[in-house]
């Protein structure tokens, strides 16, 4: 057995996506905050956050895993969270990638774009980036019968990344991923926001406010 912590700010960010799979797999974690990130930096594999800390409980030794999207998986794959068939799970990272893409793009206008540049940068994210997204999710989902679930029949870790992009994307361009001008990826986002630990969880004082 192993306990872990989940090393990041104290904000969803990048690692919303491992607190969801840990929640949907209904495994106990902590959340661990840096206390004078300055000086923690140089300990993390990379220099950045989100880590894992896995902590095995006999041996007491302790194990940091960086990378968000390896953390993801790792603890996707240990918590049956991933699709059974390898083309469909190798279809899911790609699902996987593309929400990383979109992600990458809106920190760039949110992030690093100087303040007088970004409404245009905004207007060009929803009306360029986006609606591609929106395109290419909406025909993986059709194909799999728009059920809001990318391939085979149970929720993976794909639908929890995509349900926090959406819930992310949502505050940057709101009104643009809706029930209304993406349903099949609003699908995913209720398919996700109905599963029975994600709505403990979003009812939970364990959810950061933003
Ligand atoms: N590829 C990395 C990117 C991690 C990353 O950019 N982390 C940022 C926070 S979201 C960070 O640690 N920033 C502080 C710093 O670099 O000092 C991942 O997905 O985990």
């Amino acid at each position: 057995m192993a306990s872990y912590q989940v090393y990041y700010f104290p904000a969803k960010g990048r690692a919303e996506t491992i607190r969801l799979v840990l929640e949907a797999a209904g495994v106990a974690y902590e959340n661990k905050y840096p206390a004078d990130w300055a000086s923690e930096k140089s300990s993390l594999p990379f220099g950045q956050l989100p880590a894992l800390v896995i902590t095995d409980d006999k041996t007491k030794q302790t194990t940091t895993l960086a990378q968000s999207a390896a953390i993801v998986r790792y603890l996707a794959r240990k918590y049956n969270l991933v699709a059974a068939d390898p083309l469909d799970a190798a279809l899911s990272d790609s699902v996987w990638e593309s929400v990383s893409d979109v992600t990458n793009a809106m920190i760039n206008v949110v992030f690093r774009t100087a303040e007088a540049d970004k409404p245009a940068a905004i207007e060009k994210f929803k009306n360029e980036i986006l609606p591609h997204f929106i395109k290419a999710h909406t025909a993986l989902l059709e194909k799999n019968g728009n059920k809001g679930i990318y391939f085979g029949d149970k929720i993976t870790y794909v639908e929890l990344a995509v349900f926090n992009a959406i819930d992310s994307l949502e505050k940057i361009v709101p009104g643009a991923l809706t029930a209304t001008t993406a349903p099949a990826l609003w699908k995913v986002h209720e398919a996700v926001a109905n599963h029975d630990k994600i709505k403990a969880y979003l009812a939970s004082p364990r959810l950061h406010s933003r």
